[in-house]
């Protein structure tokens, strides 16, 4: 369902579908649970950043399209809707014009167990968007650094239970990785890279669905590193469409610009709320990547 003003607040239930979690054919990696956290008794919160004007000046891969401003600021509106509904406390952290890409906020920072860590993004010209937003994480657990010359967008990183797994991609290298597993070691965290091809980041090829399925684009990531989970594959054509963002309750937040692969996430008997981010998705952006998530 697409999220509108009706459509808030009513996850999608879906109903004749076949069981999610088939018994006896998933091998965990490590511990579901992480043995530390930050945050706990406090309201789960979601740092946001708004759109800047300059948004229309953001990075692309590939031939510039026209980014429409005033629409991606009503998708963001629509998409803090989104986590307001799964019970986060959304603060808005304010745009920067000097930083086009800022709303895709999740690439300066990211949250491990009992600490985050301050990216060093892979575009030079973005890594001016890190101060402030480590500087609001910093109220609530400490922030460690990665240092020069390490590089990584939090794009890259992709949690699922006591692996921390890294896309190795235009944007993060091996420095980076070699000090992020160092940190993880700290929080009882495994660093796994993951060779990523044919998009930007790792999240844009692989998503956590729940703790035992993964959704994946094929073409982009080796499927053997994921192999102790359930896969779902992206429809055909809807590789660089489909997006998903996890929420706290279960719900997943799904892209209106990839019906097909929706439809298997329904099938699989996932509830869904859809979101229209096509304008993020026009600057390679997708779901996760406009938010931080503060809820363990
Ligand atoms: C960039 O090229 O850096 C931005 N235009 C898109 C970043 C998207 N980030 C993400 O998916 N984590």
């Amino acid at each position: 369902m697409a999220i509108g003003s009706e459509a808030l607040g009513t996850p999608h239930q879906t109903g004749d579908v076949p069981p999610r979690r088939p018994e006896g054919d998933l091998v965990h990696v490590g511990p579901m649970v992480p043995t530390k956290s930050y945050n706990s008794g406090m309201q789960p919160i979601a740092f946001v950043r708004a759109v800047p004007v300059s948004f229309r000046d953001a990075l692309v891969m590939g031939t510039r399209p026209i980014l429409d401003v005033d629409r991606a600021r009503a998708q963001h509106r629509q998409y803090q809707a989104v986590l307001q509904t799964a019970g986060y406390q959304v603060r808005v952290l304010s745009g920067d014009e000097a930083h086009p890409d800022c709303p895709f906020i999740e690439d300066a920072a990211f949250v491990l167990a009992s600490f985050a860590v301050a990216t060093r993004p892979g575009a030079p010209e973005r890594r001016g968007e890190v101060p402030p937003v480590a500087a609001a994480l910093a109220e609530l657990m400490p922030v460690r650094p990665i240092e020069d010359p390490g590089t990584i967008d939090g794009g890259d990183v992709l949690r699922l239970g006591s692996t921390v797994y890294v896309g190795r991609s235009s944007r993060t290298n091996d420095d980076a990785i070699r000090q992020l597993a160092d940190m993880a070691a700290d929080d009882d965290l495994d660093v796994v890279a993951v060779p990523v091809s044919n998009v930007l980041h790792l999240k844009s090829a692989v998503a956590v669905l729940d703790d035992e399925t993964v959704l994946i684009a094929p073409g982009c990531v080796d499927r053997d590193i994921f192999a102790g989970y359930r896969i779902l594959e992206k429809a055909p054509g809807e590789e660089h469409l489909a997006s998903v963002l996890r929420l706290r309750t279960g719900v997943l937040a799904v892209t209106t610009t990839a019906p097909e692969t929706t439809k298997r996430l329904e099938q699989a008997g996932f509830d869904l709320i859809e979101a229209d981010s096509s304008e993020f998705q026009a600057a390679d952006g997708g779901l996760t990547c406009l938010s931080i998530l503060v809820d363990t």
